[in-house]
């Protein structure tokens, strides 16, 4: 009897990184990857600056408006969530989605400020919930180099002492975090792409395979 042919999942995919860590070449060149190799593939990225709430977002970060530190960390957390259930169809039903930025960002850039009432703990909460990354990609660079590269742009949190905050958190957080690949960003853009093809392809060989029973 012919079993009909099940349909393999599609991988969760993040790259996280500070500013100017080339994140968006790199999603491009992967995206590019995984089409080659015969596997549909979206690309998406955070804040979505085209939804409501994410106009609201956009505005806050060009400095057009203020917010309270956690009214708008709230609503970059609803702008995941607003996209989080066609994330988890277009896995279910085979596409890989790449996601440039996601929930680390999300806790990290909130946390990196001056606010003793929005520690990361507080600032990942709203988190708890959304699709688990198959692989986090951080591509990681100094605060410094990063501020090397033909220089930050004009927007909120482009500047190298928030930066060299971000940097730190994201450290903070991946230590309690799993599935995180480290990323050595200083490299040409063809190394950098090598690296996260690699780490990308073990993560995928994992998803096939049956794991063992553990404690
Ligand atoms: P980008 O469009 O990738 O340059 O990201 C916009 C900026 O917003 C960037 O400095 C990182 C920051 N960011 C991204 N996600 C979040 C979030 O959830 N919360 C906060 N506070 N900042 C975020
Ligand atoms: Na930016
Ligand atoms: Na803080």
């Amino acid at each position: 009897q012919s079993q009909p042919k099940p349909t393999r999942r599609g991988a969760l995919i993040v790259v996280e990184g500070l500013d100017r860590a080339g994140k968006s070449s790199q999603c491009e060149m992967l995206r590019e990857y995984i089409l080659k190799q015969g596997n549909a593939v979206k690309y998406i990225r955070f804040p979505d600056r085209t939804t409501p709430i994410g106009q609201l977002i956009d505005n806050y970060l060009r400095g057009s408006a203020n917010q309270d530190d956690h009214s708008i960390h709230l609503l970059f957390s609803a702008n995941r969530w607003e996209v989080a259930k066609s994330i988890e169809q277009d896995i279910a039903s085979g596409i890989t989605v790449i996601v440039d930025r996601y929930s680390y960002s999300g806790a990290v850039y909130s946390a990196a400020k001056a606010n003793p009432t929005l520690s990361l703990e507080w600032a990942w909460q709203p988190e708890l919930g959304l699709p688990r990354p198959d692989i986090c990609l951080f591509l990681s660079i100094s605060a410094q180099e990063a501020a090397k590269r033909g220089g930050y742009g004009t927007e909120r949190y482009e500047n190298e002492t928030m930066q060299t905050r971000v940097r730190e958190l994201f450290r903070t957080l991946f230590d309690r975090q799993e599935d995180i690949a480290i990323i050595d960003a200083g490299e040409s853009l063809d190394e950098v792409s090598k690296d996260i093809q690699k780490a990308v392809s073990d993560c995928i060989a994992r998803l096939d395979s049956i794991g063992p029973l553990r404690v």
